[in-house]
């Protein structure tokens, strides 16, 4: 069995977190992994604020385990949807996109788990100075909006940083990632790609196809240009938003204007055209749609296997 402090603190059977993914991590996916013994996340994403206190009411209808809520700081609904989680008596939020700073207090006045996302050592320790109980380190092989170091390199500075316990993200879709995980110093991990394809995940079967087909070098960063790079599945929409990028007669709000709708396209309507379809570079790892339970008692037990067997290599 695999027990780190992350299972302790929030009440977890394995140390696993299922990222929240904007417009596909819901109520339902979030209860699976729960129930599951992992801390499944709802994504709030860009969506107002009545939308995720709808979803948190299902999530609390299905399961009786310790959920989050993600919230995409960049939002324009941010500031509603942390009221909401307030409202809501969430267990944990983690944060994304940004700096919570200005939400810690309230947050921690309603007795919730903070856990923000961090790419860099010096937003760690500021997290852990205004009170997050813990952070997840998560490197640029991520999908979505991602940071610059990859995890094998931040992961075991942003250890060496903080105090409080750190859950690393990024990269990492089977047992040998979490094993992995664990040896930079992590007591957790965050895994999105590999959860898309869970059976609970309701997510538009055209964008699981993509990742169950998808190879290594498959996925494509765009965004650097407007300060907010995002790393998703190389299709028409992300060769064409690479080519704007670097066209100088295309203006910025050009380049956002062509972006809007995007995520919803790719996950609601499985449009495989004009859909912006995130996901991470493992998505070459995952093959085979199963239930969230099942793939995390997978990636456990070999995660175990590893880690009992590492010895070996100890003369
Ligand atoms: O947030 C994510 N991944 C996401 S969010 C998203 S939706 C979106 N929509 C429009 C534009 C961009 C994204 C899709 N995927 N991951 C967590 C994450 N947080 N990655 C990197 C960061 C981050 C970056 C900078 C966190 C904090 C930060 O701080 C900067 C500051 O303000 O200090």
């Amino acid at each position: 069995m695999i027990k780190t402090p992350v299972c302790d603190l929030l009440n977890l059977k394995y140390p696993i977190f299922q990222g929240g993914m904007a417009w596909i991590s819901d109520a339902n996916l979030a209860a699976s992994v729960s129930n599951a013994g992992g801390l499944g996340i709802i994504a709030a994403g860009n969506a107002p604020a009545s939308y995720v206190t709808e979803q948190i009411r299902s999530a609390k209808a299905l399961t009786d385990k310790p959920f989050g809520v993600n919230i995409m700081l960049l939002s324009p609904y941010a500031d509603a949807v942390a009221e909401a989680a307030v409202q809501e008596g969430v267990a944990v939020i983690v944060t994304g996109a940004g700096n919570p700073a200005k939400y810690m207090k309230m947050w921690l006045e309603a007795g919730i788990k903070v856990i923000p996302v961090v790419p860099s050592t010096a937003l760690a320790k500021m997290m852990e100075r205004t009170g997050a109980c813990a952070v997840i380190a998560e490197g640029g092989e991520s999908g979505g909006h991602i940071g610059e170091i990859n995890t094998m390199a931040l992961v075991p500075q942003i250890c060496d940083a903080v105090k409080i316990p750190v859950i690393a993200a990024g990269g990492i879709a089977d047992g040998r990632g979490i094993a992995a995980a664990l040896m930079l110093g992590a007591v957790g991990v965050q895994l999105g790609t590999r959860f898309l394809v869970a059976e609970e995940c309701t997510v538009h079967p055209n964008y699981k196809n993509k990742i169950l087909k998808a190879k290594d070098i498959e996925t494509i960063t765009t965004g650097k240009r407007l300060g907010h790079p995002v790393r998703s599945l190389k299709t028409p929409f992300s060769r064409e938003y690479f080519e704007k990028e670097y066209d100088s007669s295309v203006s910025n709000e050009e380049l956002e204007a062509f972006a809007v709708g995007a995520l919803r396209a790719a996950a609601v309507d499985g449009d495989e055209k004009i859909g912006c379809f995130l996901a991470g570079q493992v998505a070459g790892l995952v093959k085979k749609e199963q239930t969230a339970a099942e793939m995390i008692e997978e990636m456990f037990k070999e995660a175990e296997e590893i880690l009992s067997g590492a010895g070996k290599w100890v003369k």
